[in-house]
Formats: C-alpha cells, structure tokens, sequence
C-alpha cells in the first residue's frame, strides 16, 4: 500500500487533513510494510552481534533513506502542506545505548545490513532506556525516557524462553527491530524482553525496587550500581541477554539442519565489550545438556565466540564478585570454576587468572581464554593492549589480537544529517561515494577552487543557522549564528576532559574583561549526560551550566562568548549539531579514549578538530596531515609513564602557574557561588587541586594556545575551507562499511 492509501485506512482523510502525529504512525505502518519485504541476508554462518547497547536513534527517516524513497516522501508530504522534518519530531528517540559503543552497535547493523552479510544484532529491549536528562538549578536530574508506543518499529515473535535464575524462573519474549541497509536487504536487531515487567514501579524519577527481578529486569540501561543490589541486577541482565542469545543461536542452527558438534561452522559471536562475556559459560552449558561433553563444548565454544574490547579504563573491565554469581546464576559457576582452574593449571601468571584472590570472576579474561580474537577500536588502542594493559595476553596468545578501527554509516551521518552537502558532493564527484566512501577522495581536486570552497562555507552557514532556529525552538537557547560554533559533544567523563574545556572557557571570559576580545564571538556548546552516580561528572555539569548563566548576565562578556549546554544530549541532537560545527573538541586525555566515533562524524561533515594524540584522532591526524588538524598536549606515552612512576602532583601547576589558578579559583569566587551550589562547586574545586586523575592541567597552557590558533586561522575563511575540504575528502576511511568489511575478513568468515 502506498501512503495516500495507509492514511485513508487509518484516518479516512487527506494527507493535507491529518496531523504529524496520524502521517508519522502511517510511515511507520508503510516503512515496516516495506521492509518485511526486503530479503534478510542469508549463508551458512550466521554472526550475532551480541551487546547490551544500540543506540539506534530515529528510524523514520533514516529508512525512507535506505528505501530510496526518501525525496519522493518528502516531496509528496510538502504537496500536501506537510513537513517531514515536523512528523520526524514525533518520533521518539529510544536511549538503548549510553554513548560511542552504542551508537557504534546501530551503526554497525546499518553496515552488515548494506554489505549483504548473514548477521544480526542481539540485546535487550530497555522500556525507559538510559534516562532524559533534565537540568534544573543548573544541576543534571535523570527521569524516565519511555519510548514503546502502542505502535513502534517493535514488531512482537512467536520466540520465547524460560530462563533460569537462583532460585526462579523468568519468561522471555523476543521483539524485533528491522534495520534496513542501503541495498535492499535487511538485518534483524532481537530485543529480548520479561513478559512480566512492570513500567509502574517506576515514578517520576529513576528510582525503582531493585530487588523484584521479574518486574524490574528490562527498564532500564545501566541501573544505578552504587550499590549491591544495583550490581547484582546488572548481571540478571547480562544473564539474561546471554541466555536468550544463546538459546536463539542454538535453535536457529538446529533449524537451519545445523550440527552443534560444529556449531563454530555456523554461528560466531561477537561479544561487544564484556557484558555479554557469560555468553561463554552459558553455552557451554546449553550444548552439555543437549549431550556434548565438557572438553568439546569448551572446545567449540572457543572457536564460535570473538571479543571486542572498547576501553583502558579500568571501571569497564567487568569483575563480578563470586557470591553475586552464585546467587543469580548458580548453574555457571562450576563451568566458570572449570574455565579457571584449566587456565591456572596451564599458565603461572596469576594476572591472567579468571578468578583472582578476592573472588572476583574477570569477565575479559575469560573471553581472551575461550575466544578466538580479541580486537581494539583503533591503532593507537590496540597497541595500548597488547603492549601495556592486555600485555600479559599479548604473550600467550600474539594471534588472537587484533585491530578495527570503528567506522560510521555515512547514511546517517552524511546523507541524513546533512543532505545539502550531500547534494554538493554529488554534483562535484558524482554519487559513487554513497556507496563506495573512499570515493569521497576526489573532492580533494576542488582543494583550490575558490568557487567550490564558498559553496562548502554556504552550506555550513546554512546548517548554522538551522541549528540556531531548531535550538530556539526546542530548547529556548539563543545562538549567534555568525559565531564561531565550538562543539565537544560525548558523554560526561572526566578523562574526556569537559572540564579542561570549561576552564578556558573561564580563561576567555577574564581575557574579555581585561579588553582582549576576541576577532569573532565564540559560542562553546556542550552535550553530555552524567552517569546517575558519578558525583565529579555532575558536578561538572553543573559548572558548565553555572558558567553559562553567569556569561549570559553579564554585557560585558556576552556579546563575545556564549557558554550553551543542550540539555538531554542524544542522537537526535548529534544530527543536528554535527553538521553545523566549526571546532570540534577530542581533547581526552592520550591513552584514555579507545577510539572515539564524533570525531569521525564531525570530520565527515567539514568540521576542523582540536584534539589529542588519542583513539582515532591519531588516525585522522596521518590522513589529514598537521595543517588540518590541531594536536597538542602530552603524549599516551607520557601520560602512561605518569601513572606508572605515579609523579604527578596537580598542585604544582596550580602553584606555578597563573592562567590556572585563577581559572581553578572562580570555580568558587563569588560570583559562581551566586548562581551554583557551594557543595557541589567546592567539590570539583578541590578534585582538580588535589586529585586531577585524568591530568587537566599538564594539557591546559598547551591547549590554550591551540584554540587561539585555531580560532586566529578561522578568520581567513578560504584556508579555513581548504581545510574542511581536506577532513570531508578523508572520511572514507572512516566509513563503518569498511569497519565491518575488515570484521567479516579477518574474523567472521561470514
Ligand atoms: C567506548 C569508548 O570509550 C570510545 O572511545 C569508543 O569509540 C567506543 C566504541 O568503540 O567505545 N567504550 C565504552 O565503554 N564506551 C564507549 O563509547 C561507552
């Protein structure tokens, strides 16, 4: 049915009659129709992509694009006085994903889907997601974000399981998501859920009973774990993802007239990050109880199952206390006692143990033993791996590892956000790019042609100014479009460094005082959602938010500097703040970020970096060379070294040098006790004189003469052009269809 005929079945009426609301649920009736139709990828081995985040975003539109009907919706729906954009807002956007590894999840479903592979995605289906931030007081509150409509891309299966936990059992039902690639075909994303969860045990907050398992188990992404009970939930969870996915993994090869004695021939899993690492145990268990014994369930295991690591840091590398295990999944521990006493019997290094000396059941240790690859995010990560923090499994197993450096799909990212440069892209280097992304390469003829770089400003200035509007009207935020748009977007950590931006933000704003304005206004935007119990990340929010009212009362400042923080930071938002970036900030501290994913889409989209020799940006530093991007500070070699030889003392910068003392000191001046709270402001006060784990300070003067570069060599707007010419024409490497090509090379073997 086409859509003149869904909105007469629905509505009885005209499209030019119906409200969003009535034209968004009859996309979503066409679109899903339209992708039922669509053949799923098919072959003898089967990859599940299994991970406790997607971070999907918005469907609608990003469908209708890889139907290749997205221009001919568009058009019949302004026919008839209708605005896509406008029904597009209807959507809700669900929040199944924290940040870059969740959004990496979704982008890597659109690339399997594009290449044609036999793979789908395996999670859970969170009723309330992460949370919605809401800022009152300049402070974060989280509340729910509900998203499952009556109708919604969710379509309800026939699969259901009994899964078994300490003690009792729990229904499961699986929801799909279609996710439609650019070709034609389709991958499936499978969203277990509890038959018997129950939205109302939770109320206007984020609070809810953690310990009733069978109502509480799918509301939430990530529920609070400052706390036991919040811990232990986190591995029903886990458990139950697992359990599920592995059960699906078994049946669907069973029904594919599959031999589970060869199960590796047709299943592999990739296990993103190490919550779903009780994938290993749990089949293990399954194939023993359908008769397999224990060395050659282990055995084929090991060949089936790959893990992917996403993080150095140290708070991500799971470790579940025994007793936590016990009582919620008491039927794996003798297998996950076996796994570990087979390791120590083999290996004297008792770092590479599953099970350490407090009784804590190391969730990567255990996929580097009963895997067969463990990859990193990026160059510079994957050798921080095998060289510093994995270096003890680097020894034994030197073939296991390996790199893929992440990738973004550039329907999204480019062809969706951004569909005027697309346009400009085409009628430069034709429309080979949108299959093939290395094809973006020949923009770089245009490095000279004044006329194509003007138009490469237009576009930007354009979609400035559609930021500035879609802010006002949504948010109630007042930009200056004719200023310099400076966007550090991400979740809130302090190694991403928010707060290093936030203290020359302070340094600016004394600059502007003592007469030194700057050439053109600068607006510093901020996007980023807190942990719940990450007491310094909100405490550095609620800097951020201080300084911004502060700098908006005060005449003296704002004409040249605005402070903005979008509240409740998401996809939804990216899209629309990526193409209209000037800067953009990937300032973590070198070691810290496995790779980063915004850096990629802000370059894609013209947008010019200052940034640390960190994660991916180490890459797009060697594809764009130094003139097009800003590096400074230390190097992951010197950060490592301070930490191991732990000589580093943030005091001393504080005492020695003056910028930063006087930046760190109206953290709590007057005039931010005014419109902050004291408690929360002393706090992060003393934590960057007396602690600074993520070292802000050695980074700060060096950084401080970066952005003045930056922002100096932005007044000659055709060099400035040039150089976001250079990052677009660069991306392709960066495309997540390569990302996954590489995958399927060197891993799957789909
Ligand atoms: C992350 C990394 O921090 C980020 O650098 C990386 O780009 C992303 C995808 O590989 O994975 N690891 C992690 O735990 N989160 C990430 O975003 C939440």
């Amino acid at each position: 049915m086409n859509l003149q005929e869904i909105v007469t079945k629905r509505t009885g009426k005209a499209i030019s009659q119906c409200s969003n609301e009535e034209l968004y649920f009859s996309l979503l009736e066409m679109t899903k129709g339209m992708a039922e139709e669509k053949v799923s990828n098919e072959g003898k081995r089967k990859l599940y992509y299994i991970s406790a985040e997607f971070l999907i975003g918005k469907l609608l539109s990003n469908n209708l694009i890889n139907l290749g009907i997205y221009e001919d919706v568009k058009k019949l729906l302004a026919d008839n006085g209708k605005s896509l954009a406008e029904i597009e807002e209807v959507e809700p956007e669900p929040s199944l994903g924290n940040g870059g590894l969740g959004r990496l999840a979704a982008c890597f479903l659109d690339s399997i889907a594009t290449l044609g592979l036999n793979g789908d995605g395996v999670g859970l289906n969170y009723h309330y997601g992460l949370f919605k931030q809401v800022f009152e007081n300049n402070l974060q509150h989280e509340t729910p974000n509900p998203w499952i409509e009556k109708e919604s891309w969710l379509t309800k299966t026939d699969r259901a399981y009994t899964i078994q936990f300490g003690g009792f059992n729990l229904q499961s039902r699986m929801y799909d998501i279609d996710v439609l690639g650019y070709n034609n075909r389709t991958t499936k994303l499978h969203l277990f859920d509890v038959e018997t969860v129950d939205e109302s045990l939770v109320g206007d907050g984020i609070d809810f009973d953690k310990e009733d398992i069978k109502k509480n188990l799918t509301l939430f992404l990530y529920p609070d774990d400052s706390d036991d009970k919040g811990r232990i939930l986190r591995v029903y969870q886990q458990y139950f993802m697992v359990s599920n996915a592995a059960r699906l993994i078994i049946d669907e090869t069973l029904a594919r007239g599959g031999d589970l004695h060869k199960l590796n021939e047709y299943a592999v899993v990739q296990i993103n990050d190490t919550h779903p690492s009780m994938v290993i145990p749990e089949l293990i268990r399954l194939l023993m109880e359908r008769g397999i014994l224990m060395d050659e369930a282990i055995d084929i295991v090991s060949k089936t199952c790959a893990y992917t690591n996403h993080t150095i840091l140290a708070e991500a590398l799971e470790k579940w206390p025994i007793h936590f295990l016990e009582k919620a999944v008491p039927q794996l521990m003798p297998i996950i006692y076996e796994l570990n006493s087979r390791v120590v019997k083999k290996f004297d290094d008792k770092s590479v143990a599953i099970i350490d000396d407090e009784r804590r059941v190391h969730m990567a240790h255990m996929d580097i033993h009963y895997g067969y690859s463990i990859n990193g995010v990026a160059y510079l990560h994957t050798e921080i791996l095998k060289n510093s923090e994995l270096n003890n499994f680097y020894k034994i197993y030197p073939e296991k590892f390996n790199n893929k450096t992440n990738g973004i799909t550039f329907r999204r990212w480019l062809l969706h956000c951004d569909p005027e440069l697309t346009a400009l892209f085409e009628s430069l280097i034709g429309d080979g790019f949108k299959k093939d992304a290395t094809e973006l390469e020949k923009l770089g003829a245009f490095v000279n042609d004044e006329t194509v770089l003007q138009k490469i400003l237009d576009v930007k200035n354009a979609k400035k100014a559609e930021l500035k509007d879609y802010l006002a009207k949504t948010q109630g935020i007042e930009l200056n479009e004719n200023s310099i748009y400076d966007i550090q977007i991400k979740r809130l950590h302090e190694y991403k460094r928010q707060q290093m931006n936030a203290l020359y933000v302070i340094h600016k704003y004394f600059e502007i005082k003592a007469g030194k304005k700057p050439a053109r206004p600068i607006t510093v935007i901020f996007g980023a959602k807190a942990a719940p119990a990450y007491v310094i990340a909100k405490d550095i929010i609620h800097l951020i938010l201080c300084l911004q009212e502060l700098i908006s009362k005060d005449p003296e400042v704002s004409p040249y500097l605005k402070v903005v923080m979008v509240e409740n930071y998401n996809v939804t938002l990216a899209e629309k703040l990526i193409p209209a970036a000037d800067i953009h900030e990937q300032i973590s501290l070198a070691s810290k970020e496995a790779s980063g994913t915004s850096n990629m889409k802000f370059m894609l989209n013209g947008a010019v970096a200052i940034g640390t020799m960190d994660g991916a940006n180490v890459e797009m530093h060697q594809f764009v060379g130094d003139d097009n991007i800003y590096i400074f500070g230390e190097t992951s070699e010197q950060v490592i070294e301070h930490y191991a030889k732990a000589d580093y003392v943030s005091r001393s910068y504080y005492d020695n040098d003056e910028n930063i003392r006087r930046a760190i000191d109206f953290i709590v001046s007057d005039e931010m006790m005014a419109v902050g709270c004291r408690e929360n402001l002393e706090r992060l006060y003393n934590e960057l004189l007396n602690k600074d784990w993520f070292m802000t300070l050695p980074d700060f003067e060096e950084y401080v003469a970066a952005k003045e570069r930056i922002f100096a060599d932005y007044e000659d707007r055709m060099a400035w052009a040039k150089k976001m010419l250079v990052n677009m024409s660069q991306a392709g490497f960066f495309s997540s269809d390569r990302t996954i090509a590489q995958y399927n090379e060197d891993i799957w073997h789909l």
